[in-house]
C-alpha cells in the first residue's frame, strides 16, 4: 500500500529540499489548513448546524454577509492569531486590516483571506472555498499598517485556497510548483494526492458569466464569439462551458483538467476594473495557475505584475491555460492598438 504523506510530512520534507519553508511559516501553513478544517465542519453540517441563510449585515464589498462567511472569518482570525507567525491579518469580510494584539507575540508574516468564496452557492448546496495569500512584514520594527499589505502578487510567499466540495481538498504552492491534499476525515489530517500539478496550454472549456455578454469589451466578446462558433469557425473546434460561480471550484477545474475562467472588466460600472478582489483572491489564484504552467492577466499585465493602491481592490481576470489566456490578452492588446490616439 502507498504511504499516505501528510500535510505535516510534506512541509518538513520540502523544508529540507529547499528551505523555502521556514518553521514560522510551516506552523502558517498548517494553522490555516487546521482552520481549513473546522470551516468544513461547520459547512458540512448545513442547515443542522443552523448555519445557512444571511447574516443581516452587510460587508466592506457592500455584499449581504452570509451567517457561514462571518464564522469563517472568525474562525481563521482566531486560529492565527496567537501563534506569533503573523504580524497582521486581512480579509473581504473586515474593512480594515486586524493588527496581531499586543497579549501575542507579533511574527514576520501578513496573512490576507476570503474566508469563504462563493457563498451564494452555500445555501443551495455548491462547492465553496477558502482563498489565502502570504506575504512577508516589509522589514523594520515600525507597527504594521494597511499600506504594508500593498504589495504585488509576485512577492507572495505562499498562497492557497481549501476547496468544500464532494471532497475538503488544501490546495498549495509556496513557489516550487502546486501541492494537492484531500482531508482524510478518519485521520483528520489533509493528505498528499498530487504535488505537481500540471494545466494544459491547451483547452476546450471555458468559465464565464454568459448573462454579461451584452455588458463585455470587444476583446472577451470577439473570443467567446470564436469560441461558440465551434469547429466551423476559426478556432476550428467546439467548446463546452462551465460556470459554478465560485471562484475556487472553477479554478479547482482548471488545475485538474485546463480551461480559462474570465471575469472580465464590463460596462456596468466602467469605473470598477472587474468585480474579484486582487489581494486575497486573484493574486492567490494567479500565482497558483502560473505555477502550474498556466498564465493568469487582466487583459493586459500579468495580474501578479499588478502594483495594489488599496486593500480591497478589484481586477479583472482571466486565467487557466496558457495559450488560450495569451489569445485573450493578445485580443486586447490588438483593440488598443486601433484604438485612435488620445
Ligand atoms: P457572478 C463569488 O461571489 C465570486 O466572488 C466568485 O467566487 C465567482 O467566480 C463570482 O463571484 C461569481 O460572480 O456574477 O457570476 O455571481
Amino acid at each position: 500500500m502507498t504511504q499516505k504523506i501528510s500535510l505535516t510530512r510534506y512541509l518538513v520534507e520540502q523544508q529540507r529540499v529547499d528551505g523555502r519553508i521556514p518553521p514560522q511559516l510551516r506552523l502558517l501553513i498548517e494553522v490555516v489548513a487546521r482552520a481549513c478544517k473546522r470551516v468544513s465542519q461547520a459547512v458540512n453540517k448545513g442547515a443542522l448546524g443552523g448555519v445557512l441563510g444571511t447574516a443581516g449585515s452587510e460587508n466592506v464589498q457592500g455584499e449581504v454577509q452570509k451567517k457561514l462567511d462571518i464564522i469563517a472569518n472568525e474562525v481563521l482570525i482566531e486560529a492565527n492569531e496567537w501563534g506569533g507567525h503573523l504580524a497582521a491579518m486581512a480579509s473581504e469580510e473586515m474593512d480594515g486590516i486586524y493588527v496581531v494584539p499586543n497579549r501575542y507575540p507579533q511574527g514576520e508574516y501578513l496573512l490576507l483571506f476570503d474566508p469563504l468564496d462563493g457563498s451564494s452557492n452555500i445555501d443551495v448546496n455548491v462547492s465553496i472555498g477558502t482563498i489565502f495569500s502570504v506575504l512577508r512584514k516589509p522589514a523594520g520594527d515600525a507597527g504594521v499598517e494597511e499600506k504594508d499589505f500593498l504589495q504585488p502578487g509576485k512577492c507572495q510567499v505562499a498562497a492557497g485556497y481549501c476547496v468544500y466540495g464532494p471532497q475538503t481538498t488544501l490546495v498549495l504552492t509556496v513557489g516550487d510548483g502546486v501541492a494537492m491534499f484531500t482531508l482524510d476525515r478518519e485521520q483528520g489530517s489533509f493528505v498528499l494526492i498530487e504535488e505537481n500539478v500540471r494545466i494544459p496550454a491547451d483547452t476546450k472549456e471555458f468559465a464565464i458569466n454568459m448573462s454579461n455578454m451584452r455588458h463585455w469589451d470587444a476583446p472577451v466578446r470577439r473570443y467567446i464569439d470564436e469560441c461558440l462558433e465551434g469547429q466551423d469557425g476559426p478556432r476550428g473546434k467546439n467548446f463546452n462551458m462551465r460556470w459554478i460561480a465560485s471562484m475556487v471550484a472553477d479554478v479547482h477545474r482548471i488545475l485538474t483538467r485546463g480551461g480559462i475562467f474570465m471575469y472580465p472588466w464590463d460596462k456596468r460600472e466602467p469605473d470598477k476594473p472587474g468585480k474579484l478582489r486582487l489581494m486575497y483572491e486573484a493574486n492567490p489564484m494567479a500565482w497558483l495557475v502560473e505555477q502550474a504552467g498556466g498564465a493568469a492577466t487582466n487583459g493586459h499585465e500579468r495580474i501578479l505584475d499588478i502594483q495594489p493602491g488599496k486593500l480591497h481592490e478589484r481586477v479583472s481576470v482571466i486565467l487557466g491555460s496558457k495559450n488560450e489566456v495569451e489569445r485573450v490578452t493578445a485580443y486586447h492588446r490588438d483593440a488598443e492598438a486601433r484604438q485612435p490616439a488620445a
